[in-house]
């Protein structure tokens, strides 16, 4: 006995993760849809070792299904997420459409699972930016030990963050800066992302702060506590998949590096690395498919009364999407629906 389970976007990085990781963690599912728009309609997707034919979003019934993971844009979701939910199927939303509605729990399993209840308001949770979730699973345990004051993060994003097009524009540009003739012109980013590094992510606010940095600020105060700030400078770096990120934490009180790493070793979700030698940390080629963050670099930030800094890595798709939306469906299961 388990629960009916719709994928919405099955065709694109995120859904396809989303499939993968349903089947890796046997997630009880009963009967599976694959949904997707109607260009990519009739699409085959893989489930664990059965084949999916794509079906059509415009004219799918909820009806009767428990739970819709949904990975498509905001604009989409808007049209559909509503649907879905009013006809009694709980959506678990990785757009950043209802992520700051107050009648939505903001969810990284780890972190605050009790508020996964709250998802009855509007029958929809929100899954965060990839870059807040893999970032707060580091900070909430440590600040359940000494209380974090202020948090600046810089990211190296890859560019899987952005999607298919980018993965393809980062390739071919690659390729092309070898061939005379064949140089690809900077398309979907602003700037040529090949070789190359990109201080802008998502679109500028009136602050100077990108909407990417924003997220990383607003969503932290909402999953993990208010109070702590946050101020962030989010990069788009020439990798495929796996985002990283340099963390500086200030605290109210004294922690020491040692126990920090302690504290991190036994937290969930959680893996440290950290042998303090050439090649003793973790990188983003070596994050790709696992489900962990993984934390390296943990030394005392001396510059500051209460400093720690560490380097934060995880698979963006994953712990950054699909992954952590299938946590909260588990968690959801377990807490709250009954298996069909
Ligand atoms: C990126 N973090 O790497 C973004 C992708 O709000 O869910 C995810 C955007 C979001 O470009």
């Amino acid at each position: 006995m388990g629960y009916k389970v719709v994928v919405v976007g099955a065709t694109g990085n995120v859904g396809h993760e989303m499939l993968n990781i349903l089947a890796e963690r046997e997630f009880p599912v009963d009967e599976i849809a694959a949904l997707a728009s109607r260009k990519s309609l009739g699409t085959e997707v893989s489930f664990g070792d059965k084949t999916l034919k794509t079906q059509d979003l415009e004219q799918f019934d909820f009806t009767g299904w428990d739970i819709a993971l949904f990975a498509i844009g905001s604009d989409a979701t808007k049209k559909y997420a509503p649907k879905a939910a009013s006809q009694g199927c709980v959506v678990i939303d990785n757009s950043s459409l209802y992520r700051y509605d107050p009648d939505v729990p903001l969810i990284v399993p780890e972190v605050n699972a009790d508020e996964v209840v709250n998802y009855t308001k509007k029958n929809i949770i929100a899954n965060p930016n990839c870059s807040t979730a893999q970032m707060v699973v580091a900070l909430k345990p440590l600040h359940d030990r000494a209380k974090i004051k202020r948090v600046v993060v810089s990211t190296y994003q890859s560019v899987s963050g952005t999607g298919k097009e980018a993965i393809d524009e980062l390739w071919n540009q690659t390729k092309g800066m070898y061939v005379p003739g064949q140089e690809v012109a900077p398309s979907v980013y602003p700037k040529q992302i090949a070789f190359n590094v990109i201080p802008h992510i998502d679109v500028f606010m009136d602050s100077g702060d990108t909407k990417e940095e924003w997220k990383m600020v607003t969503e932290t105060k909402k999953i993990v506590d208010k109070s702590i700030k946050v101020t962030a400078t989010c990069v788009r770096v020439p990798t495929f998949v796996g985002h990283a990120e340099s963390i500086n934490v200030e605290f109210e009180e004294f922690l020491d590096w040692e126990e920090a790493t302690d504290i991190l070793r036994e937290a969930p979700g959680i893996m440290v690395v950290d042998k303090r030698e050439a090649g003793g940390y973790v990188t983003p080629v070596e994050c790709v498919g696992d489900f962990a963050t993984f934390i390296s670099r943990i030394r005392q930030d001396v510059t500051v009364e209460n400093g720690i800094n560490f380097w934060c890595v995880s698979d963006n798709l994953r712990k950054g999407a699909a992954l952590n939306a299938v946590q909260i469906a588990e968690v959801l299961g377990q807490r709250c629906l009954k298996k069909g």
